[in-house]
């Protein structure tokens, strides 16, 4: 706690925290600044894993090509193509396994799930996706995973984008938040099912990431 002068009241002790949990829906919480002071290990350990898998624009099963690129890490990555959604051992444009998942990212998953009271995840599963200016990603569940008992860890880098969660219809009507760089939104149980999706990114400038933005979503898919 920061210390404060005898001269003035301390009238604000503890009120402003850095970091700080926002509640955006039931059993989805945004744990806001939790991986700044990480983000430029995450983005050159970034760098490194897309030396090895580098970013691609994969296709839809409906023959789309998406917006987003992607690239993965840890024991199963994440893939479309037009034969569907799956997770697999290799990457499909090199044939080789993904890159190890960087202790660092494992740490941070592991952390900031125990902060939103998740305590012993162990993610087999990290998608990177990147946005250039005008990429989005379209209201999706994630359920290509085995076990739905087991939260999600998604870690926004660079430029700041709308993060809209919904309900388990893709009907429902979204809230949205803003997600800036070092916000980590941990959801799970009764949001697991959740429609979700990010905004067409706008233009914008990060000092480590220029006009880009990352994310990390970590899940435990086997
Ligand atoms: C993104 N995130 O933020 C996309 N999925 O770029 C996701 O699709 C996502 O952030 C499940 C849980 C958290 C997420
Ligand atoms: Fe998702």
């Amino acid at each position: 706690m920061k210390k404060s002068l005898s001269i003035t009241p301390d009238l604000f002790a503890g009120e402003f925290q850095d970091p700080w949990i926002d509640t955006i829906a039931d059993d989805a919480v945004v744990l806001r600044h939790f991986a700044l002071e990480r983000e430029e290990t995450l983005l050159a350990a970034i760098a490194g894993i897309a030396e090895k898998a580098p970013f691609r624009n994969m296709r839809t099963p409906g023959g789309h090509t998406m917006s987003v690129a992607m690239t993965c890490c840890g024991e199963w990555g994440w893939v479309t193509d037009t034969s569907g959604y799956r997770y697999q051992h290799s990457d499909p444009g090199s044939g080789q396994p993904w890159p190890a998942m960087p202790k660092v990212f494992r740490d941070l998953a592991r952390e900031a799930a125990t902060g939103a009271g998740y305590p012993g995840f162990e993610p087999d599963a990290c998608l990177i996706n990147r946005y250039q200016p005008g990429a989005k990603m379209g209201l999706h569940q994630d359920k290509d995973e085995k076990d739905f008992t087991q939260p999600i860890v998604s870690v926004s880098l660079g430029v700041p984008a709308t993060f809209q969660l919904g309900g388990a219809r893709r009907r429902d009507r979204p809230v949205n938040t803003t997600l800036t760089s070092g916000d980590v939104v941990v959801w799970g149980r009764s949001a697991r099912m959740s429609y979700h999706g990010v905004l067409r990114l706008k233009p914008g400038q990060h000092p480590l990431t220029g006009e880009l933005r990352y994310n990390l979503t970590f899940r435990r898919a086997r």
